[in-house]
Protein backbone atom coordinates (compact mmCIF):
# COMPACT_ATOMS: atom_id res chain seq x y z
CA UNK A 1 0.00 0.00 0.00
CA UNK A 2 2.98 2.51 1.09
CA UNK A 3 5.02 1.28 -2.44
CA UNK A 4 1.34 1.81 -4.16
CA UNK A 5 0.82 5.62 -2.61
CA UNK A 6 4.74 6.48 -3.49
CA UNK A 7 4.14 5.29 -7.03
CA UNK A 8 1.49 7.64 -7.28
CA UNK A 9 2.72 10.59 -5.98
CA UNK A 10 5.89 10.15 -8.38
CA UNK A 11 3.23 9.55 -10.91
CA UNK A 12 1.50 13.08 -10.30
CA UNK A 13 4.66 15.06 -9.95
CA UNK A 14 6.38 13.51 -13.23
CA UNK A 15 2.78 13.05 -15.00
CA UNK A 16 2.82 9.25 -15.54
CA UNK A 17 3.58 8.55 -19.06
CA UNK A 18 1.43 5.97 -20.02
CA UNK A 19 2.88 5.26 -23.60
CA UNK A 20 5.88 3.43 -22.24
CA UNK A 21 3.61 0.07 -20.66
CA UNK A 22 4.27 -2.62 -23.40
CA UNK A 23 1.43 -4.10 -23.37
CA UNK A 24 -0.64 -0.57 -24.81
CA UNK A 25 1.77 0.55 -27.60
CA UNK A 26 0.71 2.99 -29.54
CA UNK A 27 -0.73 2.03 -32.80
CA UNK A 28 -0.15 4.02 -35.89
CA UNK A 29 -1.51 2.54 -39.35
CA UNK A 30 -0.69 4.79 -42.83
CA UNK A 31 -2.67 3.63 -45.29
CA UNK A 32 -1.94 5.11 -48.93
CA UNK A 33 -4.56 5.28 -51.52
CA UNK A 34 -4.38 3.11 -54.65
CA UNK A 35 -0.65 2.09 -54.06
CA UNK A 36 0.54 -0.81 -55.73
CA UNK A 37 2.98 -3.88 -54.49
CA UNK A 38 5.30 -2.53 -56.96
CA UNK A 39 5.63 1.09 -55.77
CA UNK A 40 7.42 0.18 -53.03
CA UNK A 41 11.23 0.12 -53.57
CA UNK A 42 12.02 -2.50 -50.83
CA UNK A 43 9.57 -4.89 -52.18
CA UNK A 44 12.27 -5.02 -55.39
CA UNK A 45 9.90 -5.30 -58.07
CA UNK A 46 9.60 -1.41 -59.37
CA UNK A 47 12.30 1.50 -60.25
CA UNK A 48 10.54 4.31 -58.26
CA UNK A 49 12.43 4.50 -55.08
CA UNK A 50 10.82 4.57 -51.70
CA UNK A 51 13.64 5.36 -48.83
CA UNK A 52 11.35 6.24 -46.32
CA UNK A 53 8.67 3.21 -46.22
CA UNK A 54 11.92 0.95 -47.12
CA UNK A 55 13.78 2.24 -44.00
CA UNK A 56 10.51 1.03 -41.95
CA UNK A 57 10.33 -2.20 -44.40
CA UNK A 58 13.86 -3.10 -44.21
CA UNK A 59 13.87 -3.05 -40.13
CA UNK A 60 10.26 -4.74 -39.62
CA UNK A 61 8.32 -7.32 -41.46
CA UNK A 62 7.76 -6.99 -44.64
CA UNK A 63 4.82 -9.22 -46.23
CA UNK A 64 4.99 -10.85 -49.46
CA UNK A 65 1.44 -12.23 -49.79
CA UNK A 66 -0.11 -9.34 -47.37
CA UNK A 67 -3.75 -8.52 -48.81
CA UNK A 68 -6.39 -5.21 -48.99
CA UNK A 69 -9.77 -7.05 -48.48
CA UNK A 70 -11.05 -5.49 -51.81
CA UNK A 71 -9.52 -3.86 -54.70
CA UNK A 72 -11.45 -0.67 -54.33
CA UNK A 73 -11.40 1.95 -51.05
CA UNK A 74 -14.43 2.05 -49.03
CA UNK A 75 -14.71 -2.00 -49.33
CA UNK A 76 -11.37 -2.18 -47.64
CA UNK A 77 -11.72 0.68 -45.08
CA UNK A 78 -14.78 -1.02 -43.99
CA UNK A 79 -13.25 -4.13 -43.23
CA UNK A 80 -10.06 -3.13 -41.91
CA UNK A 81 -12.33 -1.03 -39.73
CA UNK A 82 -14.47 -3.77 -38.32
CA UNK A 83 -12.36 -6.41 -39.01
CA UNK A 84 -15.74 -8.15 -41.27
CA UNK A 85 -15.69 -9.03 -44.82
CA UNK A 86 -17.09 -6.08 -47.26
CA UNK A 87 -19.21 -8.21 -49.54
CA UNK A 88 -21.49 -8.65 -46.39
CA UNK A 89 -22.38 -5.40 -46.55
CA UNK A 90 -24.36 -3.95 -49.15
CA UNK A 91 -23.63 -0.66 -49.01
CA UNK A 92 -19.49 -1.26 -49.10
CA UNK A 93 -19.15 -0.02 -52.10
CA UNK A 94 -17.06 3.01 -53.92
CA UNK A 95 -19.14 5.56 -52.57
CA UNK A 96 -19.46 9.18 -54.04
CA UNK A 97 -21.70 11.66 -51.57
CA UNK A 98 -23.13 8.38 -49.26
CA UNK A 99 -24.26 7.91 -46.27
CA UNK A 100 -21.98 6.08 -43.24
CA UNK A 101 -21.81 2.33 -44.15
CA UNK A 102 -20.64 1.39 -40.80
CA UNK A 103 -23.54 0.77 -38.50
CA UNK A 104 -22.72 2.81 -35.16
CA UNK A 105 -23.53 -0.09 -33.35
CA UNK A 106 -20.27 -2.10 -35.01
CA UNK A 107 -17.23 -3.04 -33.34
CA UNK A 108 -14.66 -0.96 -34.94
CA UNK A 109 -11.26 -1.16 -33.86
CA UNK A 110 -10.82 2.22 -32.59
CA UNK A 111 -13.92 1.12 -30.15
CA UNK A 112 -11.80 -1.84 -29.26
CA UNK A 113 -9.03 0.18 -27.96
CA UNK A 114 -10.68 3.01 -26.23
CA UNK A 115 -12.12 -0.44 -24.28
CA UNK A 116 -8.31 -0.30 -22.64
CA UNK A 117 -7.99 3.41 -22.60
CA UNK A 118 -6.68 4.61 -25.88
CA UNK A 119 -7.20 7.86 -27.48
CA UNK A 120 -7.97 7.90 -30.92
CA UNK A 121 -7.80 9.61 -33.91
CA UNK A 122 -8.28 9.31 -38.10
CA UNK A 123 -6.00 12.21 -40.09
CA UNK A 124 -6.81 12.20 -43.88
CA UNK A 125 -9.42 9.85 -46.14
CA UNK A 126 -12.20 9.06 -44.70
CA UNK A 127 -14.63 7.85 -47.41
CA UNK A 128 -16.99 5.59 -45.62
CA UNK A 129 -19.79 7.79 -46.30
CA UNK A 130 -21.16 10.37 -43.71
CA UNK A 131 -24.58 11.08 -41.88
CA UNK A 132 -27.86 8.98 -42.50
CA UNK A 133 -29.86 11.52 -44.39
CA UNK A 134 -29.11 14.20 -46.95
CA UNK A 135 -25.92 15.69 -45.97
CA UNK A 136 -25.73 18.95 -44.65
CA UNK A 137 -21.86 20.67 -44.83
CA UNK A 138 -23.46 23.68 -42.79
CA UNK A 139 -24.15 21.77 -39.58
CA UNK A 140 -22.62 19.06 -37.56
CA UNK A 141 -22.32 16.18 -39.74
CA UNK A 142 -22.85 13.25 -37.90
CA UNK A 143 -22.84 10.29 -37.80
CA UNK A 144 -19.14 9.87 -38.82
CA UNK A 145 -16.34 8.91 -37.86
CA UNK A 146 -16.37 10.48 -34.34
CA UNK A 147 -19.59 7.94 -34.21
CA UNK A 148 -18.08 5.28 -34.89
CA UNK A 149 -15.36 5.50 -32.27
CA UNK A 150 -12.70 8.30 -33.39
CA UNK A 151 -12.41 10.89 -30.15
CA UNK A 152 -10.98 12.87 -32.81
CA UNK A 153 -10.91 13.06 -36.86
CA UNK A 154 -9.73 15.41 -39.39
CA UNK A 155 -10.66 13.76 -42.94
CA UNK A 156 -11.76 14.42 -46.46
CA UNK A 157 -15.22 13.26 -46.57
CA UNK A 158 -14.51 10.42 -49.97
CA UNK A 159 -11.56 11.44 -52.20
CA UNK A 160 -9.80 13.88 -53.66
CA UNK A 161 -11.54 13.97 -56.92
CA UNK A 162 -15.28 14.35 -55.27
CA UNK A 163 -16.86 17.22 -53.82
CA UNK A 164 -16.82 18.85 -51.30
CA UNK A 165 -13.38 20.03 -51.61
CA UNK A 166 -12.73 20.64 -48.21
CA UNK A 167 -11.52 19.02 -44.67
CA UNK A 168 -13.81 18.35 -41.93
CA UNK A 169 -12.61 18.55 -38.37
CA UNK A 170 -14.90 16.41 -35.79
CA UNK A 171 -17.93 17.02 -37.63
CA UNK A 172 -17.57 20.62 -38.51
CA UNK A 173 -16.13 21.86 -41.80
CA UNK A 174 -13.06 23.72 -41.10
CA UNK A 175 -13.55 27.41 -41.84
CA UNK A 176 -16.77 27.46 -43.19
CA UNK A 177 -17.90 31.48 -43.96
CA UNK A 178 -21.51 31.07 -42.64
CA UNK A 179 -22.85 33.97 -44.85
CA UNK A 180 -21.17 30.98 -48.03
CA UNK A 181 -23.20 28.03 -47.25
CA UNK A 182 -21.47 24.90 -49.09
CA UNK A 183 -24.47 22.93 -51.45
CA UNK A 184 -23.71 19.96 -52.93
CA UNK A 185 -25.36 17.97 -56.03
CA UNK A 186 -23.55 14.76 -57.78
CA UNK A 187 -27.09 14.15 -60.34
CA UNK A 188 -28.12 17.47 -61.61
CA UNK A 189 -25.98 18.14 -64.64
CA UNK A 190 -26.89 21.79 -65.47
CA UNK A 191 -26.14 23.05 -61.68
CA UNK A 192 -25.11 26.51 -63.49
CA UNK A 193 -21.60 25.98 -62.10
CA UNK A 194 -18.08 26.42 -64.38
CA UNK A 195 -17.60 22.41 -65.00
CA UNK A 196 -14.81 20.58 -66.73
CA UNK A 197 -17.43 19.87 -69.59
CA UNK A 198 -18.26 23.50 -70.31
CA UNK A 199 -15.27 25.42 -69.25
CA UNK A 200 -12.39 23.40 -70.84
CA UNK A 201 -10.47 27.21 -70.89
CA UNK A 202 -10.42 26.96 -67.34
CA UNK A 203 -8.54 23.57 -66.59
CA UNK A 204 -5.39 22.92 -65.70
CA UNK A 205 -5.68 19.33 -65.40
CA UNK A 206 -7.85 17.80 -68.23
CA UNK A 207 -10.15 14.70 -67.63
CA UNK A 208 -9.95 11.85 -69.57
CA UNK A 209 -13.19 9.46 -68.25
CA UNK A 210 -15.55 11.02 -65.88
CA UNK A 211 -13.96 14.01 -63.72
CA UNK A 212 -16.07 16.90 -65.57
CA UNK A 213 -18.29 18.29 -63.44
CA UNK A 214 -16.85 21.38 -60.68
CA UNK A 215 -13.74 22.59 -61.22
CA UNK A 216 -11.91 23.31 -58.08
CA UNK A 217 -8.27 24.45 -58.15
CA UNK A 218 -8.40 24.39 -61.89
CA UNK A 219 -9.21 20.44 -61.33
CA UNK A 220 -12.74 18.81 -62.17
CA UNK A 221 -14.12 16.71 -60.26
CA UNK A 222 -16.68 14.51 -59.26
CA UNK A 223 -19.91 16.30 -58.68
CA UNK A 224 -20.71 19.63 -58.18
CA UNK A 225 -20.16 22.15 -55.61
CA UNK A 226 -21.22 25.94 -54.59
CA UNK A 227 -20.38 28.21 -52.17
CA UNK A 228 -17.79 27.08 -49.24
CA UNK A 229 -15.59 29.42 -51.35
CA UNK A 230 -12.86 30.12 -47.81
CA UNK A 231 -13.24 26.13 -46.67
CA UNK A 232 -11.74 24.78 -49.92
CA UNK A 233 -8.80 23.33 -49.81
CA UNK A 234 -5.36 23.35 -51.58
CA UNK A 235 -4.92 20.43 -53.20
CA UNK A 236 -1.15 20.91 -53.74
CA UNK A 237 -0.45 21.21 -50.15
CA UNK A 238 -2.74 18.33 -48.93
CA UNK A 239 -0.10 16.21 -48.07
CA UNK A 240 1.41 18.75 -45.57
CA UNK A 241 -1.82 19.78 -44.03
CA UNK A 242 -2.66 15.97 -43.49
CA UNK A 243 0.80 15.35 -41.90
CA UNK A 244 1.03 18.73 -40.19
CA UNK A 245 -2.75 17.30 -37.99
CA UNK A 246 -1.23 14.07 -37.87
CA UNK A 247 1.36 15.73 -36.10
CA UNK A 248 -0.63 17.68 -34.03
CA UNK A 249 -2.80 14.68 -32.80
CA UNK A 250 0.26 13.01 -31.98
CA UNK A 251 1.49 16.19 -29.85
CA UNK A 252 -2.08 16.63 -28.19
CA UNK A 253 -2.14 12.85 -27.10
CA UNK A 254 1.14 11.75 -27.11
CA UNK A 255 1.10 10.65 -23.19
CA UNK A 256 -1.58 8.42 -23.34
CA UNK A 257 -1.55 5.14 -25.36
CA UNK A 258 -2.98 6.50 -28.56
CA UNK A 259 -4.16 4.78 -32.14
CA UNK A 260 -4.01 6.98 -35.04
CA UNK A 261 -5.28 5.55 -38.64
CA UNK A 262 -3.83 8.59 -41.01
CA UNK A 263 -4.88 7.88 -44.16
CA UNK A 264 -2.59 9.80 -46.91
CA UNK A 265 -4.69 10.81 -50.04
CA UNK A 266 -1.72 9.71 -52.44
CA UNK A 267 -1.39 8.63 -55.50
CA UNK A 268 -5.23 8.54 -55.93
CA UNK A 269 -5.96 10.77 -58.48
CA UNK A 270 -6.02 13.61 -58.91
CA UNK A 271 -2.16 13.97 -58.50
CA UNK A 272 -0.91 17.07 -57.10
CA UNK A 273 1.97 17.39 -55.95
CA UNK A 274 3.17 19.75 -54.07
CA UNK A 275 6.07 22.11 -55.73
CA UNK A 276 8.95 20.54 -53.73
CA UNK A 277 7.98 16.82 -55.21
CA UNK A 278 7.86 17.80 -58.88
CA UNK A 279 9.86 16.70 -60.97
CA UNK A 280 11.17 14.15 -58.39
CA UNK A 281 10.45 10.70 -59.47
CA UNK A 282 11.43 11.71 -63.16
CA UNK A 283 7.68 9.61 -63.79
CA UNK A 284 5.35 12.65 -63.73
CA UNK A 285 2.52 13.46 -61.06
CA UNK A 286 1.97 9.82 -60.04
CA UNK A 287 5.26 9.03 -59.23
CA UNK A 288 6.26 12.70 -57.63
CA UNK A 289 2.93 12.31 -55.41
CA UNK A 290 4.38 8.58 -54.51
CA UNK A 291 7.59 10.52 -53.19
CA UNK A 292 5.76 12.77 -51.44
CA UNK A 293 4.08 10.57 -49.85
CA UNK A 294 6.97 8.75 -48.71
CA UNK A 295 8.72 11.90 -47.43
CA UNK A 296 5.28 12.49 -45.14
CA UNK A 297 5.85 8.79 -43.86
CA UNK A 298 9.97 9.52 -42.95
CA UNK A 299 8.72 12.92 -41.19
CA UNK A 300 6.30 11.00 -39.18
CA UNK A 301 9.05 8.27 -37.98
CA UNK A 302 11.43 11.24 -37.62
CA UNK A 303 8.51 12.98 -35.21
CA UNK A 304 7.93 10.05 -33.11
CA UNK A 305 11.56 9.65 -32.12
CA UNK A 306 11.78 13.00 -31.90
CA UNK A 307 9.93 12.82 -28.94
CA UNK A 308 10.86 9.05 -27.92
CA UNK A 309 7.76 7.57 -28.74
CA UNK A 310 9.66 5.48 -31.64
CA UNK A 311 10.19 2.45 -29.21
CA UNK A 312 6.74 2.18 -28.19
CA UNK A 313 4.61 2.62 -31.50
CA UNK A 314 4.06 0.20 -33.68
CA UNK A 315 4.09 1.40 -36.88
CA UNK A 316 2.14 0.13 -40.11
CA UNK A 317 1.80 0.68 -43.47
CA UNK A 318 -0.41 -0.83 -46.32
CA UNK A 319 -2.04 0.10 -48.97
CA UNK A 320 -6.47 -0.07 -49.51
CA UNK A 321 -6.21 -1.14 -52.99
CA UNK A 322 -3.35 -1.67 -56.08
CA UNK A 323 -2.14 0.37 -58.40
CA UNK A 324 -4.30 2.32 -61.14
CA UNK A 325 -2.10 4.63 -64.16
CA UNK A 326 -4.98 6.41 -65.66
CA UNK A 327 -8.12 7.12 -63.26
CA UNK A 328 -9.64 9.67 -64.84
CA UNK A 329 -7.16 12.49 -65.84
CA UNK A 330 -4.65 13.09 -68.35
CA UNK A 331 -1.62 13.59 -65.90
CA UNK A 332 1.61 11.55 -67.96
CA UNK A 333 1.05 8.68 -65.76
CA UNK A 334 1.39 6.15 -68.67
CA UNK A 335 3.49 8.47 -70.58
CA UNK A 336 6.00 8.88 -67.96
CA UNK A 337 5.91 5.47 -66.27
CA UNK A 338 9.54 4.03 -67.75
CA UNK A 339 10.05 0.52 -66.77
CA UNK A 340 8.45 1.45 -63.37
CA UNK A 341 6.05 -1.36 -62.39
CA UNK A 342 3.51 -0.67 -60.32
CA UNK A 343 1.89 -3.89 -59.73
CA UNK A 344 5.32 -5.49 -59.72
CA UNK A 345 4.90 -9.00 -61.48
CA UNK A 346 1.26 -9.49 -60.24
CA UNK A 347 -1.76 -9.49 -62.75
CA UNK A 348 -4.55 -6.32 -63.31
CA UNK A 349 -4.77 -3.70 -60.86
CA UNK A 350 -7.46 -1.55 -58.84
CA UNK A 351 -10.59 -2.92 -59.40
CA UNK A 352 -9.19 -6.43 -60.34
CA UNK A 353 -9.88 -9.99 -58.79
CA UNK A 354 -6.48 -10.59 -60.10
CA UNK A 355 -3.64 -10.43 -57.70
CA UNK A 356 -2.26 -6.88 -57.88
CA UNK A 357 -6.21 -5.50 -57.09
CA UNK A 358 -5.77 -7.02 -53.43
CA UNK A 359 -2.04 -7.94 -52.90
CA UNK A 360 -0.21 -4.86 -51.58
CA UNK A 361 2.85 -3.34 -49.70
CA UNK A 362 1.98 -4.71 -46.05
CA UNK A 363 4.82 -3.52 -43.34
CA UNK A 364 4.75 -3.82 -39.87
CA UNK A 365 7.30 -2.28 -37.60
CA UNK A 366 7.80 -2.55 -33.93
CA UNK A 367 11.43 -1.22 -32.57
CA UNK A 368 12.96 -3.19 -30.27
CA UNK A 369 10.01 -5.96 -30.08
CA UNK A 370 9.93 -7.30 -33.85
CA UNK A 371 12.94 -7.88 -35.75
CA UNK A 372 13.62 -7.49 -39.62
CA UNK A 373 11.99 -9.91 -41.55
CA UNK A 374 10.47 -10.94 -44.74
CA UNK A 375 7.46 -12.63 -44.72
CA UNK A 376 5.70 -14.79 -46.85
CA UNK A 377 2.85 -15.47 -44.44
CA UNK A 378 -0.74 -14.60 -46.01
CA UNK A 379 -1.66 -11.81 -43.95
CA UNK A 380 -5.17 -9.50 -44.73
CA UNK A 381 -6.19 -6.30 -42.97
CA UNK A 382 -9.38 -7.54 -41.99
CA UNK A 383 -6.85 -9.31 -39.18
CA UNK A 384 -6.27 -6.14 -37.43
CA UNK A 385 -8.59 -5.90 -35.60
CA UNK A 386 -8.28 -9.42 -33.50
CA UNK A 387 -4.86 -8.82 -33.72
CA UNK A 388 -4.67 -5.29 -32.09
CA UNK A 389 -7.31 -7.10 -29.49
CA UNK A 390 -4.90 -9.75 -28.11
CA UNK A 391 -2.14 -6.87 -28.18
CA UNK A 392 -4.23 -4.88 -26.04
CA UNK A 393 -5.25 -7.66 -24.12
CA UNK A 394 -9.00 -7.48 -25.31
CA UNK A 395 -11.50 -10.48 -25.90
CA UNK A 396 -13.15 -8.10 -28.13
CA UNK A 397 -13.11 -10.12 -31.86
CA UNK A 398 -14.53 -10.20 -35.10
CA UNK A 399 -15.74 -13.10 -36.65
CA UNK A 400 -13.86 -13.22 -40.47
CA UNK A 401 -10.41 -11.82 -38.59
CA UNK A 402 -7.88 -14.13 -37.47
CA UNK A 403 -5.69 -12.98 -34.58
CA UNK A 404 -2.45 -12.43 -36.52
CA UNK A 405 -0.68 -10.94 -33.70
CA UNK A 406 2.49 -13.27 -33.28
CA UNK A 407 3.24 -13.00 -37.15
CA UNK A 408 2.27 -9.36 -36.93
CA UNK A 409 4.50 -8.68 -33.90
CA UNK A 410 6.32 -11.20 -32.94
CA UNK A 411 8.12 -12.74 -35.78
CA UNK A 412 6.22 -16.03 -35.52
CA UNK A 413 3.12 -18.38 -36.16
CA UNK A 414 1.34 -18.57 -39.04
CA UNK A 415 -0.69 -16.60 -41.62
CA UNK A 416 -4.15 -17.76 -43.22
CA UNK A 417 -4.76 -20.58 -44.88
CA UNK A 418 -7.50 -19.28 -46.48
CA UNK A 419 -9.27 -15.23 -47.56
CA UNK A 420 -12.29 -14.39 -49.79
CA UNK A 421 -10.90 -11.15 -51.67
CA UNK A 422 -13.39 -8.65 -53.21
CA UNK A 423 -13.54 -6.41 -56.42
CA UNK A 424 -16.79 -4.42 -57.18
CA UNK A 425 -18.32 -6.43 -55.73
CA UNK A 426 -17.74 -9.87 -57.18
CA UNK A 427 -15.83 -11.97 -55.10
CA UNK A 428 -12.44 -14.85 -55.42
CA UNK A 429 -11.00 -17.26 -52.77
CA UNK A 430 -7.45 -17.91 -52.70
CA UNK A 431 -6.41 -20.85 -50.40
CA UNK A 432 -3.03 -21.90 -49.77
CA UNK A 433 -1.37 -21.10 -52.76
CA UNK A 434 -4.39 -21.51 -54.51
CA UNK A 435 -6.76 -18.88 -56.25
CA UNK A 436 -10.11 -19.46 -58.04
CA UNK A 437 -11.98 -17.15 -59.55
CA UNK A 438 -15.79 -17.54 -60.43
CA UNK A 439 -17.06 -16.63 -63.61
CA UNK A 440 -18.52 -13.31 -64.04
CA UNK A 441 -20.64 -11.78 -66.94
CA UNK A 442 -18.82 -8.18 -68.03
CA UNK A 443 -15.66 -7.24 -70.03
CA UNK A 444 -12.45 -8.44 -69.34
CA UNK A 445 -11.19 -5.57 -69.44
CA UNK A 446 -11.93 -1.85 -68.12
CA UNK A 447 -10.46 -0.17 -71.27
CA UNK A 448 -10.50 3.27 -69.66
CA UNK A 449 -8.31 2.70 -67.14
CA UNK A 450 -6.68 -0.33 -69.06
CA UNK A 451 -6.97 -2.81 -65.83
CA UNK A 452 -7.90 -6.95 -66.30
CA UNK A 453 -10.59 -7.28 -64.27
CA UNK A 454 -10.98 -10.80 -63.49
CA UNK A 455 -14.57 -11.46 -65.71
CA UNK A 456 -14.39 -14.49 -67.51
CA UNK A 457 -17.22 -17.13 -68.79
CA UNK A 458 -15.05 -19.98 -67.49
CA UNK A 459 -13.75 -20.45 -63.75
CA UNK A 460 -10.11 -19.60 -63.33
CA UNK A 461 -7.98 -21.45 -61.48
CA UNK A 462 -3.81 -20.13 -60.75
CA UNK A 463 -1.36 -22.10 -58.91
CA UNK A 464 0.71 -18.71 -57.47
CA UNK A 465 3.45 -20.93 -56.44
CA UNK A 466 4.04 -21.37 -59.68
CA UNK A 467 2.59 -19.16 -61.34
CA UNK A 468 2.53 -15.72 -59.37
CA UNK A 469 1.21 -13.66 -62.56
CA UNK A 470 -1.57 -15.95 -63.21
CA UNK A 471 -0.96 -16.66 -66.78
CA UNK A 472 -1.83 -20.25 -66.58
CA UNK A 473 -5.96 -21.42 -66.01
CA UNK A 474 -5.60 -24.68 -64.23
CA UNK A 475 -9.35 -25.05 -63.70
CA UNK A 476 -10.06 -27.56 -67.16
CA UNK A 477 -6.41 -29.92 -65.85
CA UNK A 478 -7.27 -29.71 -62.15
CA UNK A 479 -10.88 -30.09 -61.63
CA UNK A 480 -10.33 -31.76 -58.32
CA UNK A 481 -8.33 -28.63 -57.33
CA UNK A 482 -11.05 -26.83 -58.62
CA UNK A 483 -13.92 -28.42 -57.14
CA UNK A 484 -12.46 -28.43 -53.29
CA UNK A 485 -11.95 -24.64 -53.74
CA UNK A 486 -15.37 -23.74 -55.10
CA UNK A 487 -16.34 -26.10 -52.16
CA UNK A 488 -15.12 -24.41 -49.47
CA UNK A 489 -15.71 -20.69 -51.26
CA UNK A 490 -19.20 -21.55 -51.28
CA UNK A 491 -19.39 -22.60 -47.41
CA UNK A 492 -17.49 -19.71 -46.36
CA UNK A 493 -19.88 -17.39 -48.63
CA UNK A 494 -22.84 -19.13 -46.90
CA UNK A 495 -26.07 -17.40 -46.60
CA UNK A 496 -24.39 -14.40 -48.10
CA UNK A 497 -23.88 -15.99 -51.38
CA UNK A 498 -27.31 -14.70 -52.79
CA UNK A 499 -27.03 -11.52 -51.77
CA UNK A 500 -23.78 -11.49 -53.11
CA UNK A 501 -25.00 -12.85 -56.60
CA UNK A 502 -27.43 -9.92 -56.87
CA UNK A 503 -24.98 -7.51 -56.07
CA UNK A 504 -22.78 -8.89 -58.97
CA UNK A 505 -25.48 -8.61 -60.96
CA UNK A 506 -26.63 -5.23 -60.56
C1 LIG B 1 -14.36 5.82 -59.61
C2 LIG B 1 -13.64 6.97 -60.28
C3 LIG B 1 -12.15 6.85 -59.97
C4 LIG B 1 -11.93 6.77 -58.49
C5 LIG B 1 -12.75 5.63 -57.90
C6 LIG B 1 -12.64 5.54 -56.42
C7 LIG B 1 -14.70 7.66 -62.41
C8 LIG B 1 -14.85 7.41 -63.86
N1 LIG B 1 -13.84 6.88 -61.74
O1 LIG B 1 -15.73 5.93 -59.80
O2 LIG B 1 -11.45 7.93 -60.52
O3 LIG B 1 -12.29 7.97 -57.88
O4 LIG B 1 -14.11 5.82 -58.22
O5 LIG B 1 -11.39 5.13 -56.05
O6 LIG B 1 -15.36 8.54 -61.88
S1 LIG B 1 -11.16 4.53 -54.63
O7 LIG B 1 -9.74 4.26 -54.55
O8 LIG B 1 -11.57 5.57 -53.70
O9 LIG B 1 -11.96 3.35 -54.54
CA1 LIG C 1 -8.07 3.48 -53.23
Amino acid sequence: MKNNLFALLLCALFSCNTSVDQNNPNIIVIYADDLGYGDVSSYGVGTLETPNIDKIANNGVRFTNGYASSATCSPSRYALLTGTYPWRNKRAKILTGANLIIDTSEMTIPKMLKTKGYETGIVGKWHLGLGNTKIDYNKKISPGPNEVGFDHSFIMADTQDRVPTVYIENGYVVNLDPNDPIEVNFKNDDYGLPSGTKNPELLTMKWHHGHNKAIVNGVPRIGYMKGGEKAKWSDIDMADKFLDEAKKYIDKVKNKPFFLFYTLQQPHVPRTPHPRFVGSSGMGPRGDVIKEADWCIGELYNHLEENNLLENTIIIISSDNGPVLNDGYYDDAVEKLGDHTPAGKLRGGKYSLFEAGTRVPFITYWKGKTKPQVSDEIVTQIDFLNSFSTLVGSDINSSDGVDLSDVFFNNKGDGREELVLEATTRTAFRSGNWVMIPPYPGPAKNYNVDIELGNSKEYLLFDLESDLSQQNNLANSNSEKLQEMISRYQEIIGKESSKVEQLILE
